[in-house]
């Protein structure tokens, strides 16, 4: 109980922010959008991850309100963002199954801040989805809003979920990307990815690329877009805005 109680105060007392992971186009070797993590500053506890506490945040239900506060600071980070002259720039911000039941089903995931936003699910809400959150994320897109699909290739989703939804990006999990260089399987499994991807008309994004081999070979490989400690840890706003502006 205690928790709730500092989590309602998190919100309040502005302890919590967003940490930003450059994503870099590989053709340019440019950043063009970024993923936003969570983080609370705790006054005892130091710098969390959501890890931490984004379960219990969806037990309490006061998940609907943290997902809020993310749109919100990540869309005035974009729109800044884009106003010094990274014209096309775009956030990612992660939405989890439990979120998206709870918000679309109450109505209670505004869509005031659906355009130029790129909402991250993972392959259980393909799975599991209902008619309301299928609608929701319909209308996210009709707005401006793009998809993607978080950790691919971890889950069961197959193909025929992917024409169901509508989806923009599959961003294959680090555990594939790791092993590229030196497994066949790995390299096998991402290429297929990258084909199917391609063909369904969507841009695939490597996620967790830790060295220039894995860069190299995935841009070889036809992939469009990755992030990883290569290029940067995720970072505080400030931090990114002086790397995103001398990358411009
Ligand atoms: O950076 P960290 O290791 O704490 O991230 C752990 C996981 O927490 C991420 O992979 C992501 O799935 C989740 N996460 C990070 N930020 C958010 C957020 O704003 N909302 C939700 N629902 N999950 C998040
Ligand atoms: O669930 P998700 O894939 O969003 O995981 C996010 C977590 O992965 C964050 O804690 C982030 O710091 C971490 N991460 C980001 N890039 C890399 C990377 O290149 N290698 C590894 N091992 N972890 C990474």
């Amino acid at each position: 109980l205690r928790v709730i109680d500092e989590m309602r105060h998190a919100l309040r007392e502005r302890q919590l922010c967003l940490h930003y992971q450059p994503i870099v186009d590989l053709a340019s070797e440019r950043i063009v959008k970024a993923e936003a993590q969570l983080r609370w500053q705790h006054p005892q506890s130091g710098l969390m991850s959501a890890a931490e506490f984004i379960g219990l945040a969806e037990e309490t239900g006061l998940i609907s309100e943290f997902g809020a506060w993310v749109q919100d600071e990540a869309s005035a980070h974009a729109e800044r963002w884009r106003g010094l002259g990274a014209a096309a720039f775009q956030i990612a911000i992660h939405k989890s199954a439990a979120e998206l039941i709870l918000t679309a089903s109450k109505g209670s995931w505004t869509e005031i801040r659906d355009d130029g936003i790129l909402i991250e699910i993972k392959e259980d809400v393909l799975l599991n989805s209902s008619p309301a959150v299928r609608a929701r994320l319909e209308r996210l897109r009709k707005r401006g809003g793009q998809l993607a699909i978080d950790d691919f290739g971890v889950g069961y989703a197959s193909m025929s979920h992917l024409k169901k939804f509508g989806v923009d990006y599959l961003k294959i999990d680090r555990s594939f990307i790791n092993a590229v260089t030196n497994q066949p399987d790995s390299r096998m499994f991402v290429e297929s990815v990258i084909a199917m991807g391609h063909k369904l008309g969507l841009q695939v994004i490597a996620e967790g690329v830790e060295t220039a081999g894995q860069k190299d070979w995935l841009r070889t490989a036809g992939c469009d877009l990755a992030q990883g400690y290569f290029f940067s840890e995720p970072l505080p706003p400030l931090d990114f805005e002086q790397l995103l502006m001398a990358d411009a």
